[in-house]
């Protein structure tokens, strides 16, 4: 099966964001101003945006770099964790090049003891996430959310007032606002673009530096879309998948594609691709900017929390929101926290939704495309 990356004009721009994107980080390095990588969803990127930083996902999905890593690392390790180590030792990602600051947390075990082998080739801070969801756990959050601001502000000499994080939270809010009516298009039947496209638009939103026009930007692509579908004669209708499960990115696309080639449509991802760090906004009536951050962020919903209810919550609401007759879940080899809660989804996609359930385990190689491609046409045909 040949891995397709052509798209339709209407999404070139979001989908061509992150080769783009190389030229203007270097412009915006030039012009005084920090990049700072990241590798979660909870950092709070309104940090940034109030010291007038950018932040750029530095999570990779590509084998290139991986045996350079393995001679650090072990082999049975997350690819993401192997493929992210082995850009930044071997300075092959030019995101990592000109982040100035890598700011890590403590969500699983091989990510938070590999950022103590990275701080050999960039400065990393690593927050201390809590595992848990309580009120202990919030005020800790909040408390490390403060001393990351007091990190940015020490190692890049400015002050993050309290107006400034007020603005970030609403600008970073109308983003999530902009994306949430783009990804929302897919509650309508027969969806009206396919999964590759979705996600294509919304890992180069994540790669647009220029944060001031991009809600615009994303609710242009919205209006177009959605007129294309009202003008055009409508799209058959396919069985609707929700894909949860680890983060996805080029080298697992291959799942999206093995769906979409069986005559399915992915219509949501529930992942932190997707709509996992958006789908619930920054407290803005909260006069304490810090707890509001805190809560947002502690919130999302990822396996390395224990319980997880909250990944629960979003999985029942969005497979009711989005009509969605089978979930594929979609995890990486050697990532013990998902492959491990695997089972929990299996059962409540079962037995609480109704819905058909399959997993697929794989890593960033293209050896397993076909089997993909099989078990895919198989379940698409019981749907
Ligand atoms: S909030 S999903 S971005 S931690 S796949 S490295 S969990 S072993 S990426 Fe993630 Fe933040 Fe959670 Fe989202 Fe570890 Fe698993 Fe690898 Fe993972």
């Amino acid at each position: 099966m040949e891995i397709r990356t052509e798209l339709p004009e209407i999404f070139q721009s979001f989908s061509q964001a992150r080769q783009a994107g190389f030229i203007s980080a270097k412009e915006f390095k030039e012009s005084g101003n920090p990049l700072i990588g990241i590798f979660c969803t909870y950092f709070p990127q309104e940090l940034a945006l109030a010291m007038d930083a950018v932040t750029v996902g530095l999570c990779a999905s590509s084998d290139e770099t991986i045996a350079e890593a393995e001679k650090d690392l072990p082999r049975n390790l997350c690819p993401l964790i192997k493929s992210s180590y082995g850009f930044g030792k071997t300075d092959k990602c030019p995101y990592f090049y000109f982040s100035d600051l890598v700011v890590g947390e403590t969500t699983c075990d091989g990510k938070k003891k590999m950022y103590e082998y990275m701080a050999q080739y960039k400065p990393v801070h690593v927050m201390k996430l809590p595992n848990s969801q309580d009120e202990v756990a919030l005020d800790l959050w909040k408390q490390e959310i403060i001393k990351m601001k007091e990190v940015l502000e020490t190692q890049f000499g400015v002050i993050i007032t309290d107006e400034k994080l007020n603005q970030a939270i609403r600008l970073k809010n109308e983003e999530r606002r902009a994306l949430k009516e783009f990804y929302g298009l897919c509650k309508q039947n027969p969806a009206p673009m396919t999964g590759m496209e979705l996600f294509n638009v919304l890992v180069g939103a994540s790669f647009d530096f220029n944060r001031e026009v991009l809600p615009q930007k994303i609710r242009d692509l919205t209006k177009k879309v959605q007129e294309k579908y009202e003008n055009e004669k409508k799209q058959p209708m396919k069985p609707r998948i929700l894909i949860t499960g680890c983060p996805m990115g080029a080298a697992t696309a291959k799942v999206i594609q093995a769906i979409e080639d069986n005559g399915a449509v992915v219509v949501c991802f529930e992942n932190c691709t997707g709509v996992k760090a958006i789908e619930e906004l920054v407290d803005e009536t909260n006069p304490d900017g810090f707890e509001a951050l805190a809560q947002k962020y502690l919130n999302i919903g990822c396996s390395c929390m224990s319980p997880n209810a909250k990944r629960f919550e979003l999985l029942n609401g969005l497979i009711d929101d989005y009509s969605v007759d089978g979930v594929v879940e979609m995890t990486l080899t050697a990532c013990h926290t998902y492959n491990v809660e695997s089972l929990s989804v299996k059962r409540f996609v079962q037995q609480q939704k109704g819905k058909p359930y399959t997993l697929i385990e794989t890593d960033f190689g293209t050896s397993d495309v076909e089997r993909i491609n099989t078990r895919m046409t198989a379940f698409i045909e019981m749907l």
